[in-house]
Parts: structure tokens; sequence; C-alpha cells
């Protein structure tokens, strides 16, 4: 399988398929400044990005699965066509499933970039009875990851979705990780029987379990990983929700693909249609974005 799809998509220098963990196929991005990053047929999943220098901006457990029908913990989870619990399987089938590499491209500005593709299927419409297309591009720059989902709605009658990135960010100390953009943002506290507030906080630290959703928040953010002295900016279009999650010491020992001492290397912050549901008419299409960039 590599080989047809490293002569079909691979772009020297830039751009190669080669086998991940457990055989699976991975897309390797490799830009000129050295700057990399990773994506996972399997789930659509982008398990890595990395700085031109090297350094690993994304979280994934040691503990975690690289096998069908188990989603990849860490990286960016594909969060579709629902978030969280429900009729579907947790987060939806969109992490589980298996996506096709449709493109890859060196641009101009040297930027690279690969889109996968999952259509509905007999699979998926067993458990969701709608056909769509759901696109993943991702495009990666001397110093940001660009991540774009598109969903398609191909069916003659108007669905309700939702669609997330569910990003996992590699920091040094949890202790030491401030997240800044949430102020005066509504949320809902999944920890606290989904009570509603007002973030109060100009800098959101950790000393306990955290599982946020913010509502329609603005559209950049800041991750400020001072035990690396980096910080990491987000800049979202059209996935109005975010989500801060730690699952802190008594959830991390409860899951299996995650070891107990991880929480205090990594923070999720998610980006998204996760509050609400979004109907997409027949023959319509939403795009949203989101853009990582690494300062220091
Ligand atoms: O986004 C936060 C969350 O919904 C948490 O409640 C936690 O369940 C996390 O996602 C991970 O979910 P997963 O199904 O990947 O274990």
């Amino acid at each position: 399988m590599f080989e047809a799809l490293q002569a079909e998509f691979g772009i020297p220098q830039a751009l190669s398929v080669v086998a991940g963990q457990n055989d699976l196929p991975k897309v390797v991005l490799t830009h000129a400044s050295g700057a990399r990053a990773e994506v996972y047929l399997h789930g659509g999943h982008v398990t890595s990005w990395t700085t031109a220098e090297g350094d690993e901006l994304f979280f994934v457990s040691r503990e975690s699965y690289f096998a069908l029908e188990r989603p990849i913990r860490g990286g960016i989870p594909i969060i579709f066509p629902q978030f969280g619990g429900g009729p579907l399987p947790q987060h939806g089938f969109a992490r589980i499933s298996d996506w096709q590499l449709i493109s890859t491209a060196l641009r101009d500005d040297g930027d690279i970039s690969a889109t996968l593709l999952l259509e509905s299927s007999p699979s998926t419409l067993a458990l969701w009875p709608h056909y769509f297309r759901l696109e993943l591009e991702m495009q990666l720059s001397v110093s940001s990851l660009t991540v774009t989902m598109r969903v398609d709605n191909t069916d003659d009658n108007s669905f309700g979705f939702q669609a997330a990135l569910h990003t996992y960010f590699g920091v040094a100390d949890i202790h030491k990780t401030a997240v800044y953009g949430l102020q005066g943002v509504t949320l809902i506290d999944s920890l606290r029987d989904d009570a509603r507030e007002d973030e109060t906080r100009e800098v959101i630290r950790f000393a306990e379990e955290t599982d946020r959703i913010y509502l329609t928040a603005l559209d950049q953010l800041h991750i400020a990983d001072e035990g690396h002295g980096r910080t990491i900016s987000i800049q979202k279009q059209h996935m109005p929700d975010v989500v801060v999650w730690n699952p802190w010491i008594d959830k991390a020992q409860r899951m299996r693909d995650f070891g107990d001492d991880e929480y205090l290397r990594m923070v999720c912050v998610e980006t998204g249609i996760i509050a609400a549901t979004r109907v997409l008419p027949a023959g319509e299409r939403w795009e949203g974005k989101t853009m990582f960039t690494v300062g220091v």
C-alpha cells in the first residue's frame, strides 16, 4: 500500500508515505526549514508537529493504541459528527475510521499540504444515516500548522453535526502552563453538572481535573508552555467553541491508553462546533480551520 501511495502522492524531500506504528500508513510532511508534521490515514489523525529545531509540540501517550477501531491518544483526534457521548461512538466515528489520502502539494511559498478524505460508507450509514464528505487539510509552514475541516452534505436532506479538533499539546509541566484569551467567555463546566458561568480569569492555570466548554470564544487564544519557554498561538475560523481539558490524577489512572503521570505533560485546547449542533442543508459545505503557530 505504501509504495502505491508514495508513488502517487510523494514529493521528493517534502512528503512521503511510510509505515507508522503497527504498520499503519502515515504521511510525513517535511518543510525545507526542518519543521515536520505527521498524519495517519487511520482516523485522519495528526500525531506530530515539530519545529525546525526538532521540538515536538503535540502530545501522544506512550500507552496509545495504534489499532483499527481504536482512537489514537494524543495529537489531533478528529471529532465528527458527534462531540462527547451520545448515540454514536464517543466523539463520533471519524477518529476510528480509515481515511484516504487524496492530494498533496508543495506550494510556491514552500508550505507543504496534504488532504485526507472520509466519505460516508455502508459502515458510517449504519451508524449515522446521512451522506457526507469530510476533508481534512493540513498545511505546514516553518512555524505554523493550519488544519482545515470541510464537511459537504452530499445527501438529499439536511443534517446536524458537530466537528472539532481535539488537540493535545505537549507541555514541560502542567503546573507551568497557562491558557490566555478566554476571559469573559461563558463556559459549561462538564465536571460540575454542566454548570454555566463566565470565565473571570485572564490567565487559566491548572491544579485539578479540568473539563470546560467555552461557548463562542474569541478567535485567538494562547497557550504558554513556560517550562519550555514557548507559546503556541491558536487562531480559529468558523470553529466557535473551545474546550480546555486536563484529566489530572484520578482520571489519568482510569484511562488505559494514558500513562498515570502523563497529565503532567499535556493539555487539550480544542476548537470546533462543540456545544451545539450545526445544521447543514443538502448540497452545502461547512469549512472551519485552526492555525497553530509556535513562538518563543
Ligand atoms: O474534550 C474533553 C473530553 O470530552 C473529556 O470529557 C474526555 O472524555 C476527553 O474528551 C477524552 O475523551 P476520549 O473519548 O478521547 O477518552
